[in-house]
């Protein structure tokens, strides 16, 4: 059986629930063959970054080039960058490719717990290389904040929100609004003219460290297997919600420790 591939650009999380191992293991669960460059590796547990060092971009480009040269990538993902040259890089690596294929890209600014992961400076990257290559863009109000200059905090304010980043950087634009409507976890995808909501229960009292991660290689998954945008989204909020609410448990030597189950 020939899978479809699929290709993540992001940071390891030595904790497994974020990063590429998150995108790696929903490419898993979702039969898509996935392959990663990585772009820096940090050490930390869910909610607390200790480390984090980047890998250089000429081998972030290294890895991107030879794995383009022999797998017929059918859609590629970015997540954590960490530096403006990282960003640039990659852009200009996809561009060298002469990929055709869906870009997706998680504009990866703060983990979880609200440690930065990316260098000061570096969203200017993403606006000006990174952003114009991608099919879809997939900020949390956060990131949406930052990218904007301005708070995004509820569903006027996201609706505004989408569709400037969408006219912005002629992308489409899944802004996922988290907790924001109470019981329900929305998002809102700008793609088209057309605004369409995506809403699940909101799972609470659980770990989430690494949603964002496996929403957005989920949506990747679907993309490389053919699905339309608005279908792959569809399923990926369906597969990321039920990794939330099948969450893991151990107790550990500090106390408890959650993690996301990338499973269907
Ligand atoms: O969840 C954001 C994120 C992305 N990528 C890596 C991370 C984290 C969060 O900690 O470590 C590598």
């Amino acid at each position: 059986m020939e899978l479809p591939v699929a290709l993540t650009v992001a940071g390891s999380d030595s904790s497994a629930g974020a990063g590429i191992q998150a995108d790696l293991k929903t490419f898993s669960a979702l039969e898509v063959y996935g392959l990663s460059a990585v772009t820096c590796v940090v050490a930390e547990t869910p909610g607390k970054v200790s480390r984090l060092e980047p890998i250089s971009p000429e081998m972030v480009r290294a890895q991107i080039e030879v794995l383009a040269k022999h797998f017929p990538i059918a859609a590629i993902k970015t997540g954590l960058l960490c530096s403006a040259a990282t960003i640039a890089t990659v852009a200009q690596s996809i561009i060298d490719l002469q990929y055709r294929g869906p870009v997706i890209v998680d504009p990866v600014i703060t983990a979880t717990g609200g440690d930065p992961l990316l260098e000061r400076g570096a969203i200017e990257a993403y606006e000006k290389e990174l952003f114009p290559l991608a099919s879809l863009i997939t900020p949390n109000l956060d990131e949406a904040s930052q990218l904007l200059g301005r708070k995004v905090a509820d569903r006027a304010s996201m609706e505004r929100a989408g569709k400037e980043l969408k006219e912005k950087f002629k992308a489409a634009v899944l802004l996922k609004g988290g907790h924001l409507e109470g019981d329900n976890a929305l998002d809102l995808l700008f793609a088209d003219g057309r605004v369409i909501e995506f809403s699940a229960p909101f799972v609470r009292d659980v770990a989430t460290h690494g949603t964002g991660c496996t929403y957005s290689a989920a949506i990747t998954g679907g993309l490389a297997k053919g699905a339309s945008l608005a279908d792959a989204i569809a399923r990926a909020k369906e597969f990321v919600t039920k990794c939330i609410s099948s969450r893991l448990r151990w107790s550990g030597p500090s106390g408890n420790v959650d993690a996301l189950r990338h499973q269907m």
